[in-house]
């Protein structure tokens, strides 16, 4: 609980620099008016300040004929960016933090502490993946620049006692050149299954495997682009050539709200799970809301992307509302 009575749940963004994590969040902001039907969430002020900047370098992205995929500035110390969540005419009830922090720190001894605590906090996780670096040459740079490896061994180490229900999402960025029409997006879904299998293993140890829900949803934060080619310098990656779709394409996100539409699923169920558990649920206005709130959950559900490149790997019964 935090002042003002208002529940507060964490979501912590996951990955290295440079894979995409603020970028997924801007793109996700995008896309926040039009969630909701029973409940609307709010951005902060200092929220909506923040991720416009960044909405508007990724369109300024798109807006070239010819870019290098480096527009959005690298972040530079932790950031949080609050959103509330109410019903119409009602003051808001969840606040939802959602922390982003720059991916230099996994690979720094002194500042990984701190995602290690993030990441302790956070009901939710959203481990953004560089998908160019996932696919391309069979998944050559991937380790590399993603560092699955590196992420294993975070969550073994913060969820080997865990006792509460988390939401992990796998959400691959920078996808539009392996989702463009007549592309087969099932290559997509297999590279995440496959350059993830390790962590996926670990989510499905029976200790996990009722606690932990496992989705991937695929994000194109800039979505009128296609990679054109990786510049390696010294045997690195060093920048994404990129070319438009057609000349004149507008920068066109998409998917930005299926992340949003599956975390909310599953927080909100574990809030309403919450209260019940609390004892309360038998005082009529509660049970009533809670009723409200696990209708909103379904919805949500139906709104949910299902088909491939979508997937809920495991924990279904952790995403729905009984009514
Ligand atoms: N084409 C394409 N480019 C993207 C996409 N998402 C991110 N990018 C580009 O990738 C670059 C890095 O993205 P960021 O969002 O800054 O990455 P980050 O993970 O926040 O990096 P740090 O703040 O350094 O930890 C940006 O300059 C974007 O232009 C995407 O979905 N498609
Ligand atoms: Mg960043």
């Amino acid at each position: 609980m935090t002042q003002n009575n208002i529940q507060e749940l964490n979501i912590t963004m996951l990955g290295p620099s440079g894979v995409g994590k603020t970028s997924l969040l801007a793109a996700m902001y995008q896309q926040v008016q039009a969630i909701g039907n029973l409940t609307q969430l709010k951005p902060s002020k200092v929220t909506q300040v923040r991720l416009h900047d960044r909405l508007m370098e990724l369109q300024q992205m798109a807006n070239q004929i010819e870019s290098t995929g480096t527009t959005v500035r690298t972040t530079v110390a932790p950031q949080s960016f609050i959103f509330e969540l109410q019903r119409p005419n009602n003051p808001p009830f969840l606040r939802l933090k959602f922390q982003d922090y720059p991916g230099g720190y996994l690979a720094d001894a002194e500042y990984k502490g701190q995602v290690i605590q993030f990441l302790k906090n956070a009901n939710t996780v959203i481990i953004a993946i560089d998908a160019i670096a996932l696919m391309e040459s069979r998944g050559k740079w991937n380790e590399r620049i993603n560092k699955p490896g590196q992420i294993v061994e975070l969550f073994q180490e913060v969820y080997k006692d865990l006792n509460e229900r988390r939401l992990v999402i796998l959400a691959p960025v920078k996808c539009e050149t392996y989702l463009r029409p007549g592309t087969d997006p099932g290559k997509l879904l297999a590279s995440v299954v496959d350059g993830y299998d390790e962590l996926i293993n670990f989510f499905q140890t029976p200790e996990l495997q009722d606690k932990v829900a496992v989705v991937v949803t695929p994000v194109q934060t800039v979505g009128c682009v296609v990679l054109t080619e990786i510049q390696v310098v010294d045997g690195e990656p060093q920048q994404y050539r990129f070319h438009k779709t057609f000349p004149g394409a507008a920068c066109a996100p998409q998917d930005g709200d299926q992340p949003l539409m599956y975390l909310l699923r599953f927080l909100l169920k574990l809030y309403i799970d919450k209260q019940a558990r609390g004892g309360f649920a038998w005082l009529v206005n509660l049970f009533a809301q809670n009723d409200q709130l696990g209708r909103e959950v379904n919805a949500f559900a139906n709104n949910c992307k299902k088909d491939t490149p979508f997937a809920v790997l495991q924990g279904d019964n952790l995403l729905e509302a009984k009514l």
